[in-house]
């Protein structure tokens, strides 16, 4: 058991009841710990919670993309496709909830605006929107990596009189878009996803696109009593297989490289990660996302098939990326999207050629002409990573805010704690594999790993537990090294915090594999924490 607290009031807070909270709460009341949690939304689920809009799906297998923790569940819960819809991760999300009574340390509809390190009492005082503080020796940031919106900043943005939505803010009641004319301004997964289903109802879709990208069919499929059957009799082996990867998912690149292998043998293997369908094709071969001339090879590989998939080749020209390596930006798990534009109520605005100059009351302006319109749909994505973290204001030892520590980018030890906020972690971010990796077993690593690091910090009779400054410089340089030795860095993406203005330019996940990342944490708790100040 940790020391007491007397003077606190609990001995954990948990921001978020996303998947990384609502396990951080299971996991500290299994320890004995009392827990207090804070959610600005009505219920629990995160990101599940909020991206309700129309074809939202995960791109992570469902029976991969689901808690390990424990077997009864994994064993009773049965999921009915290969790739879950939103409703069914919700409603997953819930039933483990209510399974483990999660709901009952959360306060929703509240909204953490501060937490505050006072070095005296070591504790945070952590006060929320509705003028609540509560104090807590250990602070859990569970508040997502992409949980905070970014509508852009377009001119005349708020004069629009029709109805207007962001993908990662979707209204919870039905939004019917018959006899609509919809814009959607964005092409990433979100926008990607959601535009096929929009144009099977509305009378026309609009795609404002400023930068096409990958999208790779997903081959989604209901899941058959036997391959149910099956995963579940092989469980603790898929996991076993997940966390060897480098990515969370049971799935190894092929052993060659595709430099290594000729064009027939290339071809079958793409082939192959083709038919398995969605983002996973960026691992088919192991230098895929660090050697330009192998990624070129997946690249004509996909142009190909978009070209296949697309019937107006200068249509199709447009729909494909040129201003990236294959696989430097998340490639989008898609269901029909580069056949929708053989549809005749869909129509592709090129913003490359002709840019957005104002949205206005009725619609959209470029630089080319008005477009009318009833809705728009922002599927303009989010300040990934850092974004949820930088709304709070964090302060540290000193009264340092965090986010002046993280000004030039975010300084982290192993993704989990900075140096001057003692007794504070982060939750599968900047830092971590994060985004990189299968969020759901990313979660559990780290829960686990706080967890005996707290088993330690009450063996020693420690109060508090921070990363040294040279421990954070040189983990911050272990990540720029990594990152510098792919393709990626080459990419705007949301990775590198390049779809915000004025955020600093830095690959921000941890990219030395889910596995490695793992095996690492593990060797500095074995090393009594290395790299941490204990006291
Ligand atoms: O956001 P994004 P997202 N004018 O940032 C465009 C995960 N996710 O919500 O690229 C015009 O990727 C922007 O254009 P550009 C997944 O990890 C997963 O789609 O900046 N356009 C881009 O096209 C994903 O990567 C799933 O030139 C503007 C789009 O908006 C991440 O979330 C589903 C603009 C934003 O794309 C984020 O995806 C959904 C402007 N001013 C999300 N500003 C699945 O599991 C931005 N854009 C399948």
């Amino acid at each position: 058991m940790i020391p007491e607290t007397p003077s606190s009031d609990v001995d954990a807070v948990v921001i978020g009841a996303g998947i990384s909270g609502l396990y951080a709460v299971y996991k500290l009341r299994k320890r004995g710990m009392t827990v207090h949690g804070f959610e600005s939304a009505a219920g629990v689920g995160g990101t599940w919670f909020h991206n309700r809009y129309p074809g939202a799906r995960c791109d992570v297998e469902s029976i991969d993309y689901s808690y390990s923790f424990d077997e009864d569940l994994q064993q009773e819960w049965t999921w009915s496709e290969r790739f879950a819809t939103q409703e069914e991760i919700l409603a997953y999300l819930e039933h483990v909830a209510d399974r483990h009574n999660l709901r009952s340390a959360f306060e929703f509809l509240t909204r953490v605006v501060s937490t505050v390190y006072d070095e005296e009492s070591a504790l945070w005082t952590v006060t929320t929107d509705t003028g609540r503080s509560v104090t807590a020796r250990f602070c859990i940031m569970a508040t997502g990596v992409l949980s905070a919106t970014n509508r852009p900043d377009i001119p005349g943005r708020d004069t629009f009189a029709g109805e207007s939505y962001h993908t990662g803010e979707w209204p919870h009641e039905p939004v019917e878009f018959a006899g609509k004319r919809v814009g959607v301004i964005g092409t990433g997964s979100s926008g990607i996803q959601s535009i096929p289903v929009i144009a099977k109802d509305a009378d026309h879709v609009f795609v404002f696109q400023r930068s096409p990208n990958y999208s790779i069919p997903a081959g989604n499929r209901p899941l058959t009593a036997e391959q149910i059957a099956e995963v579940k009799a092989t469980y603790p082996e898929r996991r076993r297989l997940a966390r060897m990867s480098g990515g969370g998912t049971p799935f190894t690149p092929y052993p060659k490289g595709a430099m290594e292998v000729d064009e027939a043998e290339r071809r079958r293997v793409y082939d192959e990660w083709w038919q398995r369908g969605g983002y996973l094709f960026a691992k088919a071969f192991p230098d895929q996302t660090t050697n330009l001339r192998a990624n070129d090879t997946a690249r004509e590989y996909v142009e190909s098939k978009i070209r296949e998939m697309v019937k107006d080749p200068e249509i199709a020209n447009q729909l494909i990326p040129n201003d990236h390596p294959i696989g430097t930006k998340r490639i989008v798990t898609d269901d029909g999207y580069f056949e929708t534009f053989n549809r005749d109520n869909v129509t592709l605005v090129n913003l490359r050629t002709t840019p957005i100059v104002e949205i206005t009351e009725d619609g959209v302006r470029t630089s080319g002409q008005h477009y009318a319109l009833d809705m728009i749909v922002f599927a303009t994505g989010f300040d990934a990573m850092t974004g949820a973290l930088a709304r709070i204001d964090i302060r540290g030892r000193g009264g340092r805010t965090l986010r002046e520590e993280w000004s030039a980018g975010p300084r982290t030890y192993l993704g989990l704690a900075s140096h001057g906020f003692p007794n504070m972690f982060f939750m599968v971010g900047a830092g971590s594999p994060s985004v990189l990796a299968n969020m759901v077993l990313m979660a559990e690593q780290q829960v686990d790993w706080i967890s005996d690091c707290l088993d330690h910090l009450d063996e020693h009779d420690a109060a508090s537990i921070e990363p040294t400054e040279r421990a954070v410089e040189e983990w911050v340089a272990e990540c720029n090294e990594k990152a510098a030795g792919t393709l990626f860095p080459s990419a705007n993406s949301w990775y590198m915090g390049a779809n915000i203005p004025g955020k600093p330019r830095v690959f921000m996940p941890y990219i030395g594999g889910f596995a490695n990342y793992g095996t690492i944490c593990a060797e500095i708790a074995a090393a009594g924490y290395k790299g941490f100040e204990i006291a």
